[in-house]
């Protein structure tokens, strides 16, 4: 398992669960949702990478805000530490317990409140998993404004906790901007109500951004109402072939230029992120076979115009090979063809997963340099045992650096780090553009964030959790709240 766990130590001010906890919870919750079966406590305990485990005893799943209400209240009274869980994908090692906290899974609220055809407006619960939400909003004719490979099974309530990325922020913006609404629930067990379903209210501070991407540190969203865009009938993916770098960054700009409106993904990776898909993933082939390219780009249009559209991304396309940023490429004929393009960006994670142990670096850099610390990684690991590849969001200067290897290795691991944090600070990155800090970087906070600023969300953090009982270890160094 990943190495910061074993540098944290378990905080003796949280109590350990007795028979009398047990019982409390059976009584307010009902058996069935009290969960203390080895098997499931073991999957609830690991992490999507296998990288970091828990050894919670106790997990639990309320069916609504009132009981998730009733046990917030009940653990911070009795001092017992809890970790919010939604689909468990998360790959900062922020979903799963540390040593013993409690795990409130949010999987059984996952009711569809309301949604107005008119604005467009989606009111749900957090435990609703993204894939559900996003086939309920087909039917009627919508979207979710985002999308990401773990679609299956991270739930909307996990999604905003992350303030989660994915595939699509290009065109629709981030969850700040989409999420209008929130219900949260406190340590203490009060239930916020900012569940507003407005585009514009100015009424004082809007509280809800504190939760938008806090982790599960300042209290359980419950409940989210977020702006949803219309299905446009027109979709056109490309997949396209770079020899360089530099051909990709030009494509990009370029690309907003010429797509303008219509550019709704521009995502990247190199040729090692495209050979462990093709190693890995049985149903994946290589859509441009003729040769090994060093970058592949897909690019996404979506519009209203099906011929106009077309046109506009062919185009584009022409021009881009006559110029020589683009070597080779194809346009999905069908939808089948389109999901297997998607199913080449989307699958990197999974192939990176049975490739072996992987390290995640999730950085946001100015698109001009952020190649250049793939290079760099390249040259100081220098053997090959640790496989460095690159792709991501390029369209938001988001880029995925990850080093695998056959397995966790320390001497691997002293070579990456501080390097990778020093090199994104540097560059005035951040050393988190999506996936949020977790445990993994906890303590690597001072690399993105001023030390004034880390105080003052200590000093939010205390007074909404004064017990710290909520995701103790995880996205403020617990040497300050301790
Ligand atoms: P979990 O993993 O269960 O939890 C994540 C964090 O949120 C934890 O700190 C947890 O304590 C907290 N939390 C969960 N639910 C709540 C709640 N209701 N209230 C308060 N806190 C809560 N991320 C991206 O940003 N972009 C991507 O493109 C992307 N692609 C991915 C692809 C794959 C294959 C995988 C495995 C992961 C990917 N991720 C991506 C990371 C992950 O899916 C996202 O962070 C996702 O938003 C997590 O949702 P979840 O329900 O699984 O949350
Ligand atoms: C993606 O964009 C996800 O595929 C996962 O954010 C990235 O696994 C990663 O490093
Ligand atoms: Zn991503």
């Amino acid at each position: 398992y990943g190495s910061e766990a074993s540098i944290v130590q378990r905080n003796p001010k949280f109590s350990t669960i007795n028979n009398d906890d047990i019982t409390y919870f059976e009584k307010i919750l009902g058996a069935k949702k009290v969960i203390q079966d080895n098997e499931e406590l073991e999957t609830a305990n690991t992490d999507w990478m296998n990288k970091y485990k828990g050894s919670s005893k106790l997990m639990l799943q309320p069916d609504n805000t009132e009981e998730l209400s009733q046990i917030l209240k009940y653990c911070n009274s009795r001092c017992l530490a809890v970790v919010p869980q939604g689909g468990n994908t998360g790959l900062v090692g922020g979903s799963v317990p540390v040593f013993d906290e409690v795990i409130v899974n949010t999987r059984r609220m996952n009711k569809i409140i309301s949604f107005d055809e008119v604005s467009g407006v989606l009111v749900c619960e957090a435990g609703c998993i993204l894939e559900n939400l996003i086939s309920f909003l087909d039917q009627k004719g919508f979207i979710m404004p985002l999308d990401l490979g773990a679609k299956g099974s991270c739930q909307i309530g996990g999604n905003v906790s992350t303030n989660a990325g994915g595939l699509r922020l290009v065109r629709y913006g981030s969850l700040h901007g989409t999420v209008l609404g929130l219900e949260a629930v406190l340590a203490n067990g009060d239930v916020i109500d900012m569940l507003g379903t407005l585009r514009k209210d100015n009424t004082g501070y809007d509280l809800k951004h504190l939760f938008i991407g806090s982790e599960g540190s300042l209290g359980i969203i419950t409940k989210v109402s977020i702006l949803t865009p219309p299905k446009l009938s027109a979709v056109n993916i490309a997949f396209l072939a770079c020899e360089d770098y530099a051909s990709c960054q030009k494509l990009l700009f370029q690309a907003k230029r010429r797509l303008g409106e219509i550019l709704s993904a521009f995502e990247f990776l190199d040729a090692q992120a495209m050979n462990l898909v093709l190693h890995h993933l049985d149903s994946v082939r290589n859509p441009l076979p003729s040769s090994i390219y060093s970058f592949y780009v897909l690019i996404e249009t979506t519009g209203s115009n099906e011929s106009s559209d077309k046109e506009k991304l062919e185009a584009f396309l022409l021009h881009a090979m006559e110029t020589g940023l683009v070597s080779d490429g194809a346009i999905a004929q069908d939808s089948s063809q389109a999901s297997s393009f998607w199913h080449i960006r989307e699958g990197i994670p999974e192939a990176l997963q049975k490739a072996g142990a992987v390290y995640k670096y999730d950085l946001s850099i100015p698109v001009e340099k952020m190649y250049d610390l793939v290079e760099d990684m390249r040259l100081r690991l220098g053997d090959d045992r640790a496989n460095v590849v690159g792709y991501g969001h390029l369209g938001d200067g988001n880029l995925h650096l990850n080093v695998s290897a056959p397995k966790y290795d320390d001497d691997i691991l002293a070579k990456i780090e501080p390097f990778v944090y020093e090199w994104t600070s540097r560059h005035r990155g951040s050393i988190s553009a999506e996936h949020g800090l977790g445990l993994m970087k906890a303590e690597k906070i001072y690399y993105s964030k001023s030390s004034e600023t880390v105080q003052l969300m200590a000093s939010i953090k205390r007074l909404l959790d004064p017990n710290g009982v909520l995701n103790p270890y995880k996205v403020i160094p617990p040497s300050l709240l301790s």
